[in-house]
Formats: structure tokens, sequence, C-alpha cells
């Protein structure tokens, strides 16, 4: 991986004529066959053009044709108003036949927003599926050198959900609009206007991950990824009947410009020298997926990653944060995952699973270790968190883990997280007592138990607030007693029953 990254990557400034990039920005050399384009650019706009078309042609095939729209969407997930065993019964009827056995090993195999024990493959999962649906495109329109463009919603250039999308009755961009899209989306405003806020569409926290898969608190680049700006982009764009939640997702054709650039975000991290998991039961993990031809193929996740067998590369990657600690080589980044700091629980609630509504929730967080003294004979040290960090250890950090995340349906709206809160809704959403954000987008149940290891669904996600609360210790506003507060962006779909489990702090 390292060495392809060195053999394949150029540092802008050195990227060649016509390039006037920022200082540290990556591109790629070109040195694959096909490159996918960002759908703002001249290049990614032809593209799109051809997307339009393809949508069209795929959604005029039979739903039983594994190159047709629905056979692609369903292969994400079935949607919850019917279940699989019920559409796959009403397209193929009683006989058995190879579509129908395809249509029964593919449909609702999306790794990372099914059962929990899925997780570890979002990333080649996606990346796997993307490639496949790239290449029946280039079928349905006979054109072999079509690529995906990818919406690059992380810069404010793109944050709206671009205007192809949005054209109802126009002849050539019509197939990709889609009505349950929130209303401020659809009407071209910012995505983060349906509940959220510009600092939601960062790919900051991903890139600044030093690990691919999760070790104690720390969630590590795929899972930060798929929680966080990845479900954002979901929740902001989408309802409960459209990208807002996995079932109907992939029915909207921006889902696909969507993965994109989730996967030219997996590019850019291992471009920055991050190691992908070495383990055997990643690697040789198998998929299952139509080729051109319609007939299923088996994919292993060995071959998804990198960019390599797909044979593609993107007009641009995101820079590694500019930060020395958050981009360590790839020997460091395996060696940390090999030996993981111990986790210590400082605080954590008592109160058992919390119902979040339209309100916000206080939750308060008992001391779980003797608070340290501030010096040796001294008074102890005002808070659980100001003792812990007076001394921590120069590779420690301090993370808030939520835990067990669920929902009845999608909630529609991000939830923002806060430190040591004084009372009332912050005055500006975004203050120093600001944590993070986080959705339901993965932690919903859905699809039909009879066909699916489903088990567990909840999740659990993790912040560094490391910096947050010095901060507020530096100026003494961290309380004696922690609080967490949690405030819906807008007000949660009412049959949502949002819950959260325990709620700590975990020095690591
Ligand atoms: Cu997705």
């Amino acid at each position: 991986m390292a060495e392809l990254s060195r053999r394949h990557l150029v540092v802008g400034g050195l990227a060649g004529a016509g390039a006037s990039l920022l200082p540290g920005v990556v591109t790629e050399a070109h040195a694959a066959t096909f490159t996918r384009y960002n759908l703002a650019s001249v290049k990614g706009q032809a593209m799109l053009r051809k997307y339009a078309q393809a949508v069209k042609l795929m959604m005029a095939r039979p739903k039983s044709d594994p190159l047709s729209w629905t056979f692609q969407w369903y292969t994400h997930a079935v949607p919850t108003n019917t279940t699989k065993a019920a559409e796959i019964a009403a397209i193929f009827g009683p006989s058995p036949s190879p579509n129908k056995a395809l249509a029964q090993a593919m449909w609702n195999t999306c790794q990372g927003h099914f059962a929990a024990a899925g997780e570890p493959y979002f990333c080649p999962w996606h990346r796997a599926y993307v490639c496949a649906f790239e290449h029946i495109i280039r079928q349905v329109l006979n054109d072999p050198k079509f690529t995906l463009p990818y919406w690059n919603y992380t810069s404010a250039a793109s944050y709206a959900v671009p205007k192809e999308f949005r054209q109802q009755n126009d002849p050539l961009w019509g197939p990709l609009f889609r009505p349950n899209r929130n209303p401020t989306s659809n009407a071209g405003q910012p995505i983060f206007a349906a509940g959220g806020s510009a600092s939601d569409l960062s790919a900051g926290p991903a890139m600044a991950e030093t690990q691919y898969l999760p070790s104690g608190a720390i969630q590590g680049f795929n899972q930060t990824l798929d929680f966080g700006l990845h479900g954002n982009v979901h929740v902001f764009t989408g309802n409960g009947q459209g990208m807002g939640s996995v079932p109907f997702a992939a029915n909207d054709p921006i889902f696909w410009m969507h993965h994109c650039n989730i996967d030219r975000i997996w590019t850019s991290w291992n471009a920055a020298g991050h190691a992908n998991p070495a383990t055997a039961a990643w690697l040789n993990k198998t998929f299952t997926f139509a080729g051109p031809d319609g007939k299923g193929i088996k994919v292993v996740v060995k071959d998804y990653t990198n960019t390599k067998k797909c044979d593609y590369d993107y007009d641009l990657l995101i820079p590694a944060p500019l930060v020395a600690s958050a981009a360590p080589s790839a020997a460091s980044s395996v060696a940390a995952a090999a030996a993981p700091a111990a986790p210590l629980t400082v605080a954590k609630s008592q109160s058992g699973p919390v119902a979040l509504g339209a309100a916000p929730v206080r939750v308060n967080l008992q001391p779980a270790v003797p608070i340290p003294p501030a010096a040796p004979g001294a008074a102890p040290a005002a808070s659980p968190l100001s003792g812990r960090l007076s001394d921590l250890a120069g590779n420690r950090r301090i993370y808030l883990v939520i835990s067990d995340l669920k929902a009845n349906v999608a909630p529609e709206t991000l939830f923002r997280v806060y430190l040591d809160l004084g009372d009332g809704p912050p005055a500006d959403p975004v203050n120093s007592n600001y944590v993070g954000s986080f959705n339901f987008f993965a932690a919903v149940p859905h699809g039909d138990s009879s066909d699916h290891d489903h088990g567990d669904t909840s999740r659990s996600i993790s912040f560094d607030v490391t910096d947050i609360a010095a901060n507020l210790d530096a100026n003494g506003r961290l309380r004696a007693e922690h609080a967490v507060t949690i405030v819906p962006a807008k007000a949660p779909t009412a049959d949502a029953r949002s819950v959260v489990g325990n709620i700590s702090f975990v020095e690591q």
C-alpha cells in the first residue's frame, strides 16, 4: 500500500501544468486507466450528462434484470415497506432462475448498515459496489470510458445538492431528481440547512484517525467516516423515504456520487500513509455483485484495499491533516493498532438509556476513578476531567463515548453534543462547549431477519474531547460534576424514539 502510494502520488506544486493547488494538496499521477472527476468540473459535467442517460435507461429495465436500477438499489437494501422475500416472489415468481438466485445472494447486503459485525467492511463493500455499478453503466451506455463523478460536499462551493439533481421536469436531468429529499436540499440550500452546521461536512475527523479499525474508545477511520460525515450527508440530503434512511438511500441517484466521494476520502487516507487491516479474516471476506453481463461475481476484500483492481484514480485527493501527530507513517499506525493504549473510564452516567426528543437532554456523569490531587498534598482537582488533564501522558487522549445508539425509524435530524454547558440551549450551536454531532443513519433496524445476519444494530460512537476539555478547564468552566447535553439540531420525527445508552469519559 505505502509503496503504491509513493509511486502513485505527486505532491501539489509538482503536479504539472494547469494545477493551481494549495501547498500540501495531493493529486494522483493518473497511473490508472480511468479517472473519476469532481462533478463540478468540466470533465465531471460531461460524465454527469452520461450518468443521467444511464439512470434513465436503468430505470426502464425490468426489476428482474441485474443491470436495472431497482436490482442495484436493492443490493444495498430492500425498502422497509416490503421485504426481500416478498419482492423476490413478486418479481421472479415461483420458478428458479439465475437472476432470482443472484437477487437472493446480492440483495440486502450493504455492510455497515445492518448488523454491527459488518461495520469493518463499510469501506471495501461500498468500493466494490460502486465499481460494479460503474462497469454496469459502461455496458448500459456502451461507453467503455465512463467513470462516475464524485460530489465534493466537503467544499463550500459544493454544499448544496448539485443543480442537475434538482430539475424534476428536465428531459436530460429529470431522472436524477427525487422528491424524498429535505425541502431545503431540493431548494438548493447547503444541505446542512436541513439541521446541522458546516462543520458536520468536514472530512477532518476521519482523516485525523491513524488506524482503520476501532480499539477501545478510539473509533478508527472506517467508523468515524461511516457514522460521521457519511451518515450526516445521508441525513442532510434525504428524508426517511430517501437518502436519510438505509433501505431507500440507493434509490436516489445522488447516492452514487456520495459514495464516490466517500471512496475518495478512503483513498486519500491511505495515500496519507495509513494502513488498512491486515488480518486474514478481513482480507478474505467475500461479497457478491453483478457483472456487466448480468452474471454474479464474487469479490474479495483484498482486491479492494486500493483502487488498482478496479483501475481508477481520482482527479484530486484530500490532503493529510497538517499536524504531524495526526499523520504518522504507515509503520507507526500499524504499531498503534497492535498495541492500543489501555482505556481507563474516568466518569460515567448512571442513569441508563436516555430518550432523545425535541428538547435538550442533560446527563450527569459520576467519577469512576478517584480524582487525583492537583499537586502532592494539595486539594483534589476541581473536576474528574481537570484531574486527568493535569497529568495526561503525552500519547493519551480523553474521549467522550456514547454507547448503544438506537432509533425505531430515522429521526431525520442530527444531535449535537456539549460538555458542561450552562442552562438552556446555546446561542451559538458551535460554541466552546460543543463536542460534535451524531446521527442515527446506521442505527435503525431494517431488513428481514430471515435472510440476513442482523444481530445487534446498535452503534457506539466516540469523540476526542481532550482539546475542548482543556480549553474549558483553562477558563475555569469545567463543572465539579460533569454533564453532557444532547440537543437535536431540529425536532426529530415523532415516532423515531431515538435512544442512547451509557455516556462516559474514557482516557486512552
Ligand atoms: Cu451510504
